[in-house]
């Protein structure tokens, strides 16, 4: 596994299945990351980040990525750290 050189941030919140299925992936790969907290009601934190209000957004420093759709994420994570 490619362990990454910064942590991962990942903008989220509890109770979003879509989060909780990325948060889940990073468990089983081992990851840290960093829990980046959105308001459900205000989401000016994610669209500053990703330009888009959708949650859950990845953020990797290492790559300089900026990923919404906890799809690709999750796919993103596989091919890089798993
Ligand atoms: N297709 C997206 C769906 C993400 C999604 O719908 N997230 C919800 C929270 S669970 C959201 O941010 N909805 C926009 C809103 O409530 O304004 C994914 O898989 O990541």
């Amino acid at each position: 596994m490619t362990e990454p050189d910064e942590l991962l941030e990942l903008y989220q919140f509890e109770g979003c299945p879509y989060c909780g299925k990325v948060r889940q992936k990073m468990t089983k790969l081992g990851l840290d990351f960093i829990a980046r907290q959105v308001d459900k009601k205000d989401r000016t934190r994610v669209e500053e980040v990703s330009g888009q209000a959708n949650v859950p957004v990845l953020v990797d420093p290492n790559t300089d990525t900026v990923m919404p759709e906890s799809s690709d994420i999750v796919e993103y994570l596989e091919e890089h750290y798993g």
